[in-house]
């Protein structure tokens, strides 16, 4: 086996309400699980407006931000932890551009949605997001640490 030089990251994945409405959690997650990262963690949630506005907190001064946060807390939400090399990048172009009409077809955003006020996924910008959004949404014993590598079910 190579040893990889890739930096190994962690990135907060959120399926927002619309997305869960609509039905996609599963089609969201077979994504991710195609691409080759690892879940780390994975749970149905009800977000409360103080979470939502200290997860947007960069964008409090945004004319849409309460629109934003009305939206994030109008139903449950499915929030995952993805650990992998580049995850937090490789998401990004998974998920597609912020305006669903920018975003290219065979991205989640591209294929799935049309409004940027209601564009069904969640993906962390930076590394560090990455992991402050991990920590912030999840808590201790949600996450788990495993290896695929050591399950023998396909050998
Ligand atoms: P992204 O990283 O793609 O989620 O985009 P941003 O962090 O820039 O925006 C966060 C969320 O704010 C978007 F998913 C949707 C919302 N938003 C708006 O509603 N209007 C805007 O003009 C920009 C963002």
């Amino acid at each position: 086996l190579v040893a990889s030089l890739e930096q190994v990251d962690e990135s907060y994945i959120m399926v927002k309400p619309d997305g869960v409405q609509r039905g996609f959690v599963g089609e969201i997650i077979s994504r991710f699980e195609r691409k080759g990262f690892k879940l780390k963690g994975l749970k149905l949630f009800q977000c409360s407006k103080e979470l939502a506005e200290e997860h947007y907190k960069e964008l409090k001064a945004k004319p849409f931000f309460p629109k934003l946060v009305d939206y994030i807390t109008s139903g449950p939400v499915v929030c995952m932890a993805w650990e992998g090399v580049g995850v937090v990048a490789s998401a990004r172009k998974l998920i597609g551009s912020t305006d669903p009409l920018q975003a290219e077809p065979g991205t989640i955003r591209g294929d799935l949605a049309v409004q940027t006020g209601r564009n069904i996924i969640h993906g962390s910008d930076s590394p560090e997001n990455g992991k402050r959004e991990i920590a912030l949404w999840f808590n201790d014993g949600e996450l788990v640490e495993w290896n695929p590598a050591q399950a023998p079910w396909l050998r």
